[in-house]
C-alpha cells in the first residue's frame, strides 16, 4: 500500500480529499508539524522538506496535484478528464490555476507574515510586498468569479480534480482577510466544496 506524508490544513489535504471522493486509502502518516526544519527525518523522504509525499513501493511522487492524478488514474475515476473529452484543456488550465495562481500569492503572503514577526525594522518595505500579493490575489479571483457563471463545477459538468485543486486555496480563502476578495459566485463555490462529506473527511484526519 502507498504512504502519504501528511501535516493536516496542509496540501496533503488535497490528496486525502481525492481519496475520499474516489473511496480509496493509503497509509497515512502524519508528521504534526512542518516538516522542514523540526523533522530532520522527512529529508530523507523528501530533500526539499515539502508537503505533501506519496511513497508508492520504488516510486516517490512530491506535488500535490502530481499525487491526486496519479491515485486517481489508478482508480479509473472521472475525477480526471480524459484527453478525449472536449474540456480536458481547461481541465488542465483550472487544475494548474489552483496552485500556481491562486495559491501562489496565498502562500507569499504567509511566508511574508512569517518574516514580518521577526523583523520589525523592514516593517514598510515588507507591507509593501504584502499589499502587492493580495492585489494578485483579487485580480486572481476574478477570474475564477467569471468562470463561474452558470457552472456548479469548473470544468466538464462535474466534480474533477480541477476543483479540489482550486479547493484549497479556497479553503484558505474563508478567513475574514481574505473573505471579501471572493465574489458571490465564488463563495457559493467555496461553500458547496467544503459541504462535501469528501472534503469534511479529509479535514479531519489529523
Ligand atoms: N507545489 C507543491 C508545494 C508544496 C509545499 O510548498 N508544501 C508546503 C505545505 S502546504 C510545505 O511543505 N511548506 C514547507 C516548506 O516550504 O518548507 C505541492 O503542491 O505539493
Amino acid at each position: 500500500m502507498a504512504t502519504l506524508y501528511h501535516v493536516p490544513t496542509s496540501r496533503s489535504l488535497r490528496v486525502l480529499w481525492t481519496l475520499e471522493e474516489i473511496g480509496a486509502t493509503v497509509e497515512v502518516k502524519s508528521l504534526g508539524v512542518r516538516p522542514r526544519l523540526q523533522e530532520p527525518e522527512y529529508l530523507t523522504i523528501n530533500p526539499a522538506g515539502t508537503l505533501p509525499a506519496l511513497i508508492d513501493g520504488d516510486r516517490a511522487i512530491y506535488e500535490s496535484l502530481a499525487i491526486c492524478e496519479y491515485l486517481a488514474a489508478r482508480h479509473g475515476s472521472d475525477l480526471v478528464v480524459a484527453p478525449d473529452e472536449p474540456e480536458r484543456p481547461e481541465f488542465v488550465q483550472w487544475l494548474l490555476y489552483g496552485e500556481a495562481t491562486l495559491q501562489a500569492p496565498l502562500s507569499a503572503i504567509a511566508r511574508v507574515r512569517r518574516i514580518r514577526n521577526k523583523t520589525p525594522e523592514m516593517q514598510t518595505g515588507i507591507d509593501a510586498v504584502l499589499a502587492d500579493a493580495r492585489h494578485s490575489l483579487s485580480m486572481r479571483a476574478k477570474l475564477l468569479e467569471q468562470r463561474l457563471e452558470g457552472r456548479d463545477f469548473l470544468v466538464a459538468g462535474r466534480m474533477t480534480l480541477a476543483d479540489i485543486s482550486v479547493g484549497y486555496p479556497l479553503n484558505h480563502m474563508g478567513k475574514p482577510d481574505f473573505a471579501s476578495l471572493l465574489g458571490p459566485r465564488a463563495t457559493a463555490y467555496r461553500e458547496r466544496l467544503l459541504a462535501r462529506p469528501a472534503f469534511q473527511r479529509a479535514a479531519a484526519v489529523p
